[in-house]
């Protein structure tokens, strides 16, 4: 009987016709591609709340132990937090984000901001599960989430819409992470700019936090990734391509650090600047600095938000923006040639029993994918209007 059972389960993987042991009796059967057909009709779709825990009902796949497997946009979770300052606990934040994420469906999934479905237009869009970084060592980390940025990156992408290569959607993990992400996405496309929302510079030199017991490692920290990626000549030094960050308002060591962030080819736009000049005039900014053509990896830490909006996080900032002023801006700047993101720095023991940070952080990845695919569709002369169509309602209610 054990011997049975074993078989059973063995030929149950990997057939599109599953043999399996059909409960009754002891009979090994094969299952006829309409009986497996009405089963997917009974007992396939999902409600909201229903299902294992992966961002929007999409496709699961452990990318990174299954090389064959291909997609145009992964979402990969990177729960790594022991590069923090303040609060602990964004280790937590792909499940948070993830568990959010679970009213967001293919079939219902028509932004009609941005006028398209990014769930059902070309690309295939997959959640590769999470990479295992350790939570005991950092440099083994940082080589853990380097090496696994840059097998998922490097794979070709299922369409050509995104030559060359797939884009990779990231749930953070503290902000460090965009330092293995850029080493990552240099190897494909040289140095690169970056668009960085957030309340923090995170170009703070390692030299800024002066200790007695500094040491090598203590220089790696989710406020110096970007000074670090900007020394190791990851993002663009040249002075007509700078990068950007938006909704800044933390407070400073001194003047002195705009002198660093300046070297490093920053531009900054301040939390304060929406009152000035509104959404549409940081937007404006925005695209007149970064333009539609070069690389850009657009890295989200959320406490960009007010802590009123997003009070979830490891570094809280009040004076930022609102959700809505976020998504607005995201939608402005869905021209973008984005080769890669992240949502960071979600740490959901702090949210409220709403989800309201983590509500937040999965809404902003179906905007950033929502412009990905939009990106990919004007590349092949394409609106999304011609997708839009009335479904089988088979995924959701
Ligand atoms: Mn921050």
């Amino acid at each position: 009987m054990k011997l049975r059972e074993s078989l059973c389960l063995a030929l149950s993987y990997g057939s599109a016709v599953v043999r399996a042991c059909a409960g009754h009796g002891d009979q090994v059967r094969e299952w006829s591609q309409e009986e497996l057909d009405e089963l997917e009709m009974k007992w396939g779709a999902e409600w909201g709340f229903s299902g294992i825990n992966v961002f929007a009902h999409l496709e699961y796949h452990k990318c990174l132990t299954n090389p064959t497997e291909l997609f145009d946009i992964a979402i990969i979770g990177a729960p790594f937090d022991t590069a923090v300052s303040y609060r602990p606990g964004a280790r937590f934040g792909p499940r948070a984000i993830r568990a959010a994420s679970a009213r967001q469906t293919s079939f219902r999934g028509f932004n009609p901001r941005a006028g398209i479905n990014p769930y059902k237009s070309w690309a295939r869009i997959i959640d590769c599960g999470d990479i295992p970084a350790t939570p005991m060592d950092n440099a083994v980390a940082v080589k853990q989430m380097t090496a696994a940025f840059s097998e998922l990156g490097a794979r070709a992408a299922v369409s050509s819409h995104l030559a060359p290569r797939p884009r990779l959607m990231t749930l953070g993990g503290d902000h460090s992470l965009s330092l293995p992400a850029l080493r990552a996405l240099h190897a494909v496309h040289g140095p690169i700019r970056v668009l960085h929302f957030d309340a923090h510079l995170d170009t703070w030199h390692p030299a800024k936090y002066p200790s007695y017991w500094a040491s090598e490692q203590s220089r790696f920290t989710h406020g110096s990734m970007f000074w670090l990626a900007g020394d190791e000549g990851l993002i663009s030094n040249v002075t007509s391509a700078p990068s950007v960050h938006a909704g800044l308002r933390t407070r400073l060591s001194g003047t002195g650090d705009w002198d660093d962030d300046d070297k490093q080819n920053w531009v900054r736009i301040s939390a304060d600047d929406v009152d000035e000049i509104g959404t549409k005039g940081i937007v404006d900014n925005i695209m007149e600095t970064l333009g539609t053509e070069d690389p850009v990896y657009l890295s989200i830490d959320i406490d960009v938000l007010d802590p009123a909006f997003a009070p979830g996080t490891g570094t809280p900032e009040p004076g930022g923006w609102t959700t809505r002023e976020l998504i607005r801006i995201l939608r402005g700047i869905e021209k973008l040639n984005l080769v890669g993101a992240d949502v960071v720095e979600v740490a959901p023991a702090y949210q409220g029993a709403g989800e309201e940070t983590a509500l937040a952080a999965a809404q902003v990845v179906f905007e950033v994918l929502s412009s990905m695919v939009k990106k990919g569709l004007e590349g092949m002369g394409k609106t999304g209007a011609e997708e839009v169509t009335v479904d089988d309602g088979k995924d959701e209610l």
